[in-house]
């Protein structure tokens, strides 16, 4: 956990942008004393950041630490509560198990779980998801919306919607999404998402969104079973991407998204999410637990439950399952 001083620090860097500021205006916007700024403008220096310091005019912050810090996240922040709480890891085994314990704990809604490394990353039905040290964002975020159960799957695209506005904000690349929780570049997975649910028979109490996006892996950073279909923003860009600025920006995307989800419905986020989705209108094979079902995609429902048409005329309601194009 971060002190308060830190954060207001940041906030108070993030509102001045490029402008500098003086060690006896910082310790009046935070209210303590110029000692405590002083030192803990030392403690993000040793964190990695690089500060130019120059007399008469104060301080400003030229470079952040190459590590994801929850510091540097906060700086540049614009949200109200996603991602205002930051909880990060080196190295865990999956962050859903931080998040549900986190969550169990009554944190607050919009709390992030981020660490540089998973041992064990979670895909769905116990698949594995790769999460190499310090080249992607492995993350989870806690929400307590006040919806019945069967609308939770709803929540999973609407963060594929807010991954791919950030993404695209942050690249200019132009993701798709793969129902229900593939996002593609050039047909090659970049990021999937886990919901899970901490709930009782029919009441919501925490609803865990894991997502793993790949950022800055090389090809030969990804294990042999994945190479050809797996990539990151850093292979289709051929640049390196920030992970905070990306976190931000997905934070503040989500935000959005969440908001208007809660005021107004699926409608809103269906229409945004059909936009992005690459399957509608082709012909599918959908694995679920039970069966395969061959079928031209007509769309998803306003409950997000993917409507499959086969040769017969028949109109399946998919709600969970692989989908090969
Ligand atoms: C997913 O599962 O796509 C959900 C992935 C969620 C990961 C996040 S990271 C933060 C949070 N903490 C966790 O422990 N998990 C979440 P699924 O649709 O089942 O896809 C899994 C399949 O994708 C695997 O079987 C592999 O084939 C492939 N895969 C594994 N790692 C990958 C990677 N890094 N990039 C692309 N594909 C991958």
């Amino acid at each position: 956990m971060q002190s308060e001083i830190r954060k207001e620090l940041l906030d108070a860097f993030t509102n001045a942008r490029e402008d500098f500021l003086s060690g006896q205006q910082l310790a009046e916007l935070i209210g303590c004393s110029r000692t405590a700024v002083w030192k803990h403008i030392e403690e993000l220096r040793k964190e990695g950041f690089e500060l130019e310091a120059v007399r008469k005019k104060g301080y400003r912050i030229i470079k952040t630490p190459e590590k994801i810090t929850a510091d540097e996240i906060r700086l540049g922040l614009t949200t109200e509560f996603i991602g205002r709480n930051i909880h990060y890891e080196e190295s865990v085994e999956s962050t859903q198990k931080i998040a549900h314990r986190l969550a169990a704990e009554d944190v607050p809604e919009g709390t992030i779980i981020i660490a540089e490394e998973q041992r064990s990353g979670k895909g769905r039905m116990n698949r594995k998801w790769h999460s190499p040290k310090y080249t992607g964002i492995w993350m989870s975020l806690i929400l307590r919306p006040n919806i019945p159960l069967t609308k939770a799957p709803q929540l999973t695209l609407l963060t594929a919607v807010a991954a791919v506005q950030a993404i695209e904000e942050m690249t200019g690349l132009n993701p798709e999404i793969k129902w229900p929780n593939d996002i593609l570049l050039n047909g090659k997975k970049i990021t999937g998402i886990l919901t899970e649910l901490q709930a009782e028979a029919d009441r919501i109490h925490s609803i865990i969104i894991g997502i793993g996006i790949n950022v800055n892996q090389k090809k030969e950073d990804f294990s042999e079973d994945i190479q050809e279909t797996a990539s990151s923003l850093f292979i289709e860009k051929e640049e390196v991407v920030s992970r905070a600025g990306l976190i931000r920006s997905f934070s503040k995307h989500f935000e959005k998204l969440y908001l208007l989800y809660l005021e107004q419905g699926f409608f809103p986020i269906k229409i945004l999410w059909e936009s992005y989705a690459i399957s509608i209108g082709k012909v599918l094979k959908a694995r679920t637990l039970t069966s395969t079902i061959v079928g031209r995609a007509l769309g998803i429902t306003d409950e997000g439950v993917l409507k499959l048409e086969d040769d017969t005329g028949v109109i399946h309601h998919i709600y969970s399952a692989d989908i090969e194009l």
